[in-house]
């Protein structure tokens, strides 16, 4: 289905995600003309996840999530992003390679839209796949700012080749609402695969010891959902036995680590963070680390009426799921627990990897201080914590030279490392050697290790965080400079 440009800007304010069925929205070729491809307003709006459950919040094109983006890989767009808060504001978007003019991110020197403004980025999309747009401001303490609002929307960066071995496409945009702080520290998960490693688990209680007191703030939330809609609200996904349906599943979250599963279903991993995998393994369930993407391909050979939700009772309870509806089947939507499943990104890798000698390497160590910034945690990579005013670390790299950037985890919490305008492949997860996994965000487990290489191709300075909003506002920043 193509729609043409005009079409597209009036379904921009319109389009909307209701029940897993996207507006496709497709950009036409450009021409010689003044207006931009896609425009996009921020401002305030209510996003009604459930009636009672009405939430004013921060969107794009007051809607939640904001529209499908859609585009053609090499093929220059343009978009007007206008800002009609009271507050500057950056459109990141994210996963994708672009000049920092486009970044949005203002530690690299991007441009703010100003408040009641208007700026027109302009840029070449690249790598193809699941991709998606958020803003990029500090929250600090403010959970009426940045991540924690519905800013957020999905872009699909359609490859100049296209497999297209699935009947449909359906994005499911996970996003819990309403933030509170609390200081019960963060609930312990069974996510990844990969045993505690010992020096970094006595470092980390070290620091324990060192910086005892109540637990640094946490956020937690009310409400949960699946595009814009709480478990059991908006049109359920239909479909028919046999078919195969391609999910692109994004974690919106500002911070939390999400799973989904489907009662009586398995997903074909054919993607991670929008980039094809090496083995397109079958797993129970999924895993998303914040900002991570999966597209997984799904055989509906289980007719019946299910929820496909988190893990966790109280968030699905709160809204994060949706309900798989065959055609015929009746009924209450069912909810199945599944067998634990610890989630391994070597698995979709190539096996017997062996990573040749990058051209330089780096090492860092995290480390939270607990409590040491107000209240909230304060965290440092290899001893430093990240201000805007030094804006340091800064790590200098060549242009079309291979780094290896190795982490380790000196805590407990989960962290999903990002890096800006470059992927990378992981190298060793947990210990295994891999190859061929490429990815903008990976999670580094508690007190685990992570490698991953990325070839320099973006000049100038790309922000490396950590994807929770709580930790990259409170020191986990680093910058990398590319001459
Ligand atoms: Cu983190």
């Amino acid at each position: 289905m193509l729609i043409d440009r005009r079409t597209l800007l009036k379904a921009t304010g319109a389009a909307s995600l209701l029940g897993g069925m996207p507006q496709i929205v497709r950009a036409a070729a450009p021409e010689s003309t003044n207006k931009a491809d896609y425009t996009l307003r921020i401002g305030t709006g209510l996003a009604e996840l459930a009636p009672g459950h009405i939430v004013s919040t921060t969107l794009y094109n007051g809607q939640f999530p904001g529209p499908l983006l859609r585009f053609k890989e090499g093929q220059q767009v343009s978009l007007d992003v206008h800002n009609d808060t009271d507050t500057p504001e950056l459109l990141h978007p994210h996963g994708l390679i672009i000049p920092i003019d486009a970044d949005g991110a203002a530690e690299e020197g991007s441009p703010f839209i100003p408040a009641h403004g208007m700026r027109r980025i302009s840029f070449i999309p690249k790598p193809s796949g699941f991709r998606f747009y958020h803003t990029h401001i500090a929250a600090g303490s403010d959970l009426n700012r940045s991540t924690y609002t519905g800013q957020v929307g999905p872009i699909y960066i359609e490859p100049k080749n296209n497999p297209g071995a699935y009947d449909r496409e359906v994005f499911l945009i996970l996003k819990e609402f309403e933030p509170t702080f609390s200081q019960g520290g963060d609930m312990p998960m069974d996510v990844l695969a990969g045993e505690q490693i010992k020096d970094l688990k006595e470092l980390g209680d070290k620091k324990e010891e060192e910086f005892k007191g109540p637990k640094g703030y946490e956020v937690g939330y009310e409400l949960f959902s699946i595009n814009g809609k709480m478990l059991g609200q908006g049109e359920p996904i239909r479909v028919k036995k046999g078919e195969r349906v391609l999910f692109h599943i994004l974690n919106a979250s500002a911070g939390e680590i999400r799973s989904l599963a489907l009662p009586g279903h398995r997903f074909k991993i054919i993607a991670l963070d929008g980039n094809p995998v090496p083995t397109q393994a079958e797993v129970p369930l999924l895993w998303l680390g914040t900002a991570e993407r999966i597209s997984a391909l799904v055989e509906m050979n289980h007719p019946g009426v299910w929820v496909m939700g988190d893990l966790a009772d109280d968030d699905r309870k709160r809204g994060m799921g949706i309900v798989i509806e065959y055609a015929g089947e009746k009924g209450e939507a069912q909810w199945t627990k599944p067998e634990p499943y610890l989630w391994d990104y070597t698995i979709f890798g190539k096996a017997n990897a062996k990573p040749a000698a990058p051209d330089g390497t780096f090492d860092f160590l995290v480390v939270k201080e607990n409590g040491a910034i107000n209240g909230f945690n304060r965290w440092t990579l290899n001893g430093e914590a990240f201000s805007m005013e030094a804006m340091k670390p800064t790590i200098t790299v060549h242009k079309g030279r291979r780094y290896r950037l190795k982490f380790r985890n000196a805590s407990d919490d989960i962290h999903p490392l990002h890096l800006h305008r470059n992927s990378f492949e992981l190298v060793r997860v947990h210990g295994k050697a891999t190859a061929g996994v490429l990815k903008d965000v990976v999670m580094l487990g508690g007190y685990q290790e992570v490698e991953f290489e990325f070839v320099a191709e973006s000049e100038g300075l790309s922000l490396f965080h950590c994807h929770q909003q709580l930790h990259m506002d409170f020191g986990f920043m680093a910058l990398f400079n590319c001459v």
